[in-house]
């Protein structure tokens, strides 16, 4: 299959650089499965990145985010930008991206290329945000999309981790107070930008907005919180105005070239460990190694204390080309 698709590689990178759906889609599905020829297309198209704004947007379930995105789309494209949203669905990317898909369609002010949809599955339980995202939107960038919007399910303490993937994150949260207590003790409080008080056609919601800007002030982040209805459109332009008014500023402070660089080294560790730990079960299959394992079981030794031994060892051999290099 890979020597199949390297035949068509420049056609790929041709397709994908003027725009074609098809093309992207695919170059996309290399890059999310971590695809060796994933990895070629992300080269290529390396320099080709001109940075613009990857957003994240999460939440508890059903606050509306994706009422929201759908307005976003809408919103952005009426300003002549083309946005890519990839949404993040752990229980089901099929039908959570159908719902999505349907939504943005909808609003019927976006031209069809003016957006792009794509549901990914989660990594699972331990993490609301799927692996190869911030790859994906290299690859969404290079294709001429003017914004990536990333939506993910708050589940929990993993949403810290869209910090990791997203240079701006908007917190999205209801007037139900139950739900925002839920959000603050997952830690939503400490990663947003920019907090929006969705369904604000419940009066509730100024209450929560005040409680919300209450909280916020005694933290060292500048967050501004903002209320949206979704549903009708209400309050969606000015969020979609501060989106782009905050990474602007982010811009001019600096701080957003210290995240990059944050979620770079991320990134490059990340590989790096997939890589070592692809290795070392290499290593585990070879013959030479099971039965010098089982000679160690019979002579009772201690499997945790062999196995820090077996690390130590293999890392000093591969450190040491490093080095040399
Ligand atoms: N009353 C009201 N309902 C809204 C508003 N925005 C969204 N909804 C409704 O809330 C429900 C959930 O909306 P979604 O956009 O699917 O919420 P979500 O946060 O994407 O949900 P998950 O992806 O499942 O976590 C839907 O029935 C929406 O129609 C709003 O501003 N007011
Ligand atoms: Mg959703």
């Amino acid at each position: 299959m890979i020597d199949e698709a390297a035949n068509d590689f420049e056609g790929l990178i041709a397709g994908l650089l003027s725009g074609s759906r098809v093309h992207i889609a695919k170059a996309l599905s290399f890059v999310e499965a971590g695809d060796p020829f994933g990895l070629e297309i992300l080269k290529r198209v390396g320099p080709l990145v001109r940075g613009v704004p990857v957003i994240g947007l999460v939440g508890p379930p059903g606050a509306g985010k994706s009422t929201l995105v759908a307005r976003l789309v809408g919103e952005f494209g009426s300003r002549g930008m083309r946005v890519a949203v990839l949404a993040v669905d752990p229980s089901s990317p099929i039908t959570g991206g159908a719902v999505l898909g349907d939504r943005i369609r909808l609003t019927g002010i976006v031209s069809h290329d003016q957006v792009f949809f794509r549901s990914l599955a989660s990594r699972g339980a331990q993490g609301a945000v799927a692996r190869n995202v911030r790859a994906m939107s290299r690859v969404l960038d290079a294709a001429g999309f003017d914004v990536v919007l990333i939506e993910t399910v708050g589940a929990g303490q993993s949403d810290v981790e869209i910090m990791g993937v997203a240079d701006l994150v908007v917190v999205v949260v209801t007037p139900d107070f139950g739900d925002s207590i839920q959000a603050v003790k997952a830690g939503l409080l400490e990663i947003g930008d920019l907090y929006v008080v969705n369904k604000s056609d419940n009066p509730a919601s100024s209450l929560m907005k005040a409680m919300l800007e209450s909280m916020l002030s005694s933290s060292k982040r500048t967050a501004t919180v903002m209320k949206t209805t979704a549903s009708t459109g209400e309050g969606v332009g000015e969020v979609a105005s501060m989106m782009l008014q905050k990474t602007e500023e982010l811009s001019k402070t600096g701080e957003l070239a210290r995240r990059r660089a944050t979620i770079f080294e991320r990134e490059v560790m990340e590989a790096a460990m997939m890589e070592l730990q692809a290795s070392l079960k290499e290593l585990f299959q070879s013959e030479h190694v099971s039965s010098w394992l089982s000679s160690e079981l019979k002579a009772g030794a201690e499997p945790k204390e062999l196995g820090q031994r077996v690390a130590k060892m293999f890392l000093e051999r591969k450190g040491s080309e490093l080095r040399a290099g």
